[in-house]
């Protein structure tokens, strides 16, 4: 530690000390009310949560939304109850509501969401918070250029997530110097320990070769995490992980560091007895005063996107929907400058890199790691501070499945195109071949999925996408296509167009005919049955002839 860090006084370390405790006790309570959750895992981040949430973090407790306010991301989500005892501590949660933890009428569920405003993605899924934090930190430092930071708090266990390890590449690679990263290095996971244990040089040493800042603490010692946690407020140019030593269960007897102790609440008749224990190292009721963020973040406008000028492409001519896509997007980022594309190194095939030709300044390049392209999307998109477009090949979002399924229930608006889809990419062969993608994004809640078929239908459904909420999935495909619609067509969510239809004989009882748009089943005037997936359709009704007709 430098020699210039402001330690504390002695009054400012035992309140923070008091907080931890108040917050097991707020933990364990809680999840005994509930009759399930996880107390331990509560109890070894109280510590780090008291000295983050009145010690270093600078927000308005009033408004935990507030775009200027410090974030916070828990990404091991199961801990939420000692989220929930923090804001509870802060003053935005009133302390009765903590003991209604997980029931149906309550927002404060198993883990979080972004039901609770002080929640910006939500968590449970573990490794995924600290790509979203890198989202959040990234647009913080790059788009909004202001003075918020980001927190994140993994469990170890958590850590063995190869998503995690995608994210310290991200955060390094964009010297997100606004970031930190506490590792709540308790030892155990659920059925048993984690596999580096209370190994912190390892820790340490990976983070250092992910090119982090790093310091290792003890997790119960609030001056250390003070010390760390100002240092990491020092750093330029590189984000920050504290690999804090901790005790699973900390505080509470024959519990603390034990096996066979994760999600289990504590049984009722050792409550009061747990309670009086850790009350018993309560020393002061002193309130911490929670400092107030800077205001500077810039005004903006997220809503009723529209683009400069209807789509320039005639009738007949041939562009593939990918490159639709690209000058779409470079034009939409004309009229608003909090339109953002991120892109896996697939740019120059998806052609986001016709975006990053007209914006660099708003091109994020993801690298090959699409579950972090997605978390950091969301986290760009969090508290609507941008439009976030993220693409690359449709076959690789299935990759990222877990984390767009995430995104959902964080209520998250993130544009996601897939391109290469289908059989039309041939001769790439089957692994580059999107076939499962729109059964995959049609499973998501709320989600909206476009499949043009011409480039102007793809302009339009880029500028809808940025107007819509919720998930937007766009598919693009590889092959150059006709243009079938004229620059005046208008486009409508939920509202198929039969441009044409051709039926052909297929099977006696089976056609085939080709639509616009992507629509799951359509009654066509004659009464046939349509069912569509993407451009091409099988009619299941037998038909006794095969019509051809033109609309
Ligand atoms: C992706 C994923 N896999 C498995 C689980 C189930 N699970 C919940 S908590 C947990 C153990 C987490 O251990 P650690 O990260 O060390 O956190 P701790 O509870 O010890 O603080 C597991 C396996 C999950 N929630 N998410």
């Amino acid at each position: 530690m430098a020699s210039t860090f402001p330690k504390p006084e002695e009054k400012t370390l035992q309140a923070l000390r008091d907080v931890a405790n108040r917050l097991r006790i707020h933990s364990i309570r809680a999840t005994c009310a509930s009759g399930s959750g996880h107390p331990t895992s509560c109890c070894s981040a109280a510590e780090i949560m008291s000295v983050v949430f009145f010690h270093a973090m600078r927000y308005r407790s009033a408004e935990p939304g507030h775009p200027s306010n410090d974030r916070f991301v828990l990404s091991k989500g199961h801990a939420a109850p000692v989220l929930y005892a923090a804001w509870a501590e802060a003053g935005y949660i009133k302390e009765p509501e903590l003991l209604k933890l997980r029931k149906i009428d309550c927002d404060l569920e198993g883990h979080p969401t972004p039901r609770l405003p002080f929640v910006d993605v939500a968590t449970g899924s573990l490794g995924q918070g600290l790509g979203a934090a890198c989202g959040m930190a990234y647009t913080g430092k790059y788009f909004d250029k202001a003075s918020y930071r980001v927190y994140c708090l993994l469990g170890d266990g958590e850590s063995s997530e190869g998503s995690v390890w995608e994210a310290l590449q991200f955060g390094s690679h964009y010297q997100l110097d606004n970031l930190v990263a506490i590792f709540d290095v308790n030892r155990l996971g659920q059925s048993e320990a984690a596999p580096l244990r209370h190994d912190t040089d390892i820790y340490r040493k990976r983070c250092e070769a992910f090119g982090w800042n790093t310091y290792v603490v003890d997790g119960h010692e609030v001056e250390e995490l003070c010390g760390a946690l100002w240092q990491a407020s020092q750093q330029k140019g590189k984000p920050t992980a504290i690999i804090a030593k901790t005790f699973k269960g900390r505080g509470i007897p024959g519990v603390e560091d034990a096996d066979n102790w994760h999600g289990k609440p504590m049984p009722k008749d050792k409550v009061d007895s747990i309670i009086n224990t850790i009350e018993g190292q309560i020393q002061t009721n002193k309130v911490l005063p929670i400092q107030s963020p800077t205001q500077d973040v810039p005004q903006i406008n997220t809503g009723s996107i529209k683009m400069p000028s209807p789509p320039a492409f005639k009738i007949g001519e041939k562009v593939a929907t990918r490159k639709a896509y690209g000058l779409a997007l470079a034009k939409l980022g004309n009229t608003n400058t909090r339109v953002v594309v991120l892109d896996g190194d697939t740019k120059n095939s998806t052609f986001a890199e016709l975006f990053k030709q007209a914006h660099p300044e708003r091109y994020i390049e993801c690298y090959i790691a699409e579950q972090n392209m997605v978390s950091v999307a969301l986290g760009c998109a969090a508290r609507n501070r941008t439009i976030a477009f993220a693409s690359t090949f449709a076959a690789f979002f299935t990759r990222a499945f877990d984390h767009i399924r995430m995104g959902a229930i964080s209520q998250a608006n993130i544009n996601l195109c897939g391109s290469h889809a289908g059989v039309s990419i041939g001769e790439d062969g089957p692994s580059q071949m999107a076939l499962e993608d729109i059964a995959m994004f049609r499973t998501i809640p709320g989600c909206t999925v476009f499949y043009p078929s011409d480039a102007v239908s793809t302009e339009h459904a880029v500028c809808l996408a940025a107007n819509t909420k919720g998930i937007c999935f766009i598919r693009t495909s590889r092959p150059e296509t006709p243009v079938l619609y004229s620059q005046e067509e208008k486009f409508e969510i939920g509202q198929a167009k039969v441009k044409s239809y051709h039926l052909f004989p297929y099977k006696k009882e089976a056609c085939v005919v080709r639509l616009p748009w992507s629509q799951n089943r359509l009654h066509l005037k004659n009464s046939l049955t349509v069912v569509c997936n993407g451009g091409k359709c099988a009619i299941l009704n037998k038909t006794p002839d095969y019509p051809r007709k033109e609309v």
